[in-house]
């Protein structure tokens, strides 16, 4: 159980490349709205600058810290290594943001007030009652409802907006859920570690969120990014229905050796 002081603690974690016309007012935004967080941009040595303009903040701001990453590694990686920054640091609350103001700083009092009702990991939610998406083409829309779909049917877990990128955890969840397997390195990474969480008996709860699409900058999605996710999920799927079978096969026979006796 994480002490109240430790959930005190909280680290939002911001990876970026080419974030340039959004990194200052996502820290700005997020200062504001949660003035005791502490911020931690990681970037992968973005070419156009936006690591400079993190080193900026956080020169001014003894809230704000940088992680200068060597190349583009992709998100996953770069919350990988923001995780270990701040749970080495002891922070008690790690939080996934991205720059591009497609999440709002203002909701995220609300993600941290589920984490001190108990939650172990809370995700933001477009697919939840009171959620919502501005200004997203409908076949965006649909590539994620697909993806949430796909993952709640083929892995089993109850969660209505799998791929969704704004989320807290407890350190103690993510001590608990073998990080240095985690090879994901797109979208598909939000998936692997909520998979895990529930694999892990972690208790998930997810809150409404407003999710906007970026005014400035380019998205990183990618074909691949895609192709990787369903691939993953794919293998997951069948490695779980796979445990799930020999699970059942063993206690049929255990039940009918115990049966013959
Ligand atoms: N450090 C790092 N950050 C990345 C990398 N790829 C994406 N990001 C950041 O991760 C966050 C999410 O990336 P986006 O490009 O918005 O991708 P997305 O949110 O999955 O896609 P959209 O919904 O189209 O915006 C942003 O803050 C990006 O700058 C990467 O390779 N390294
Ligand atoms: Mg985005």
């Amino acid at each position: 159980m994480t002490s109240t002081d430790a959930l005190d603690r909280v680290l939002v974690i911001i990876p970026t490349y080419n974030e340039s016309q959004n990194i200052e007012s996502i820290t700005n935004r997020l200062r504001k709205a949660v003035p005791h967080a502490h911020i931690l941009i990681a970037d992968d040595n973005s070419p156009d600058g936006t690591g400079d303009i993190a080193d900026r903040l956080a020169s001014d701001d003894s809230h704000v810290h940088v992680m200068h990453r060597t190349g583009k590694q992709g998100l996953g990686a770069a919350y990988l290594a923001g995780f270990d920054w701040g749970l080495a640091r002891g922070y008690g609350v790690l939080v996934s943001h991205d720059a591009d103001g497609s999440h709002q700083p203002e909701e995220l009092p609300r993600l941290l007030t589920a984490i001190n009702d108990g939650a172990d990991m809370v995700k933001g939610s477009r697919w939840v009652k009171g959620g919502s998406i501005v200004n997203w083409p409908a076949s965006r829309v649909l590539i994620s409802k697909a993806g949430s779909l796909w993952t709640r049917i083929w892995l089993g877990i109850p969660v209505k907006d799998a791929t969704g990128g704004f989320n807290a955890y407890r350190a103690t969840t993510l001590r608990g859920m073998n990080l240095t397997e985690v090879a994901s390195a797109g979208y598909c990474f939000q998936i692997d570690l909520v998979w895990r969480a529930i694999k892990h008996g972690f208790k998930v709860v997810e809150v409404p969120i407003e999710f906007v699409e970026r005014e400035f900058g380019d998205s990183k999605m990618s074909r691949n990014i895609v192709i990787e996710a369903l691939i993953r999920t794919t293998l997951w799927g069948i490695e779980h229905r796979f445990h799930q079978l020999r699970r059942a096969v063993t206690s049929l026979f255990g039940r009918s050796r115990h049966e013959v006796r």
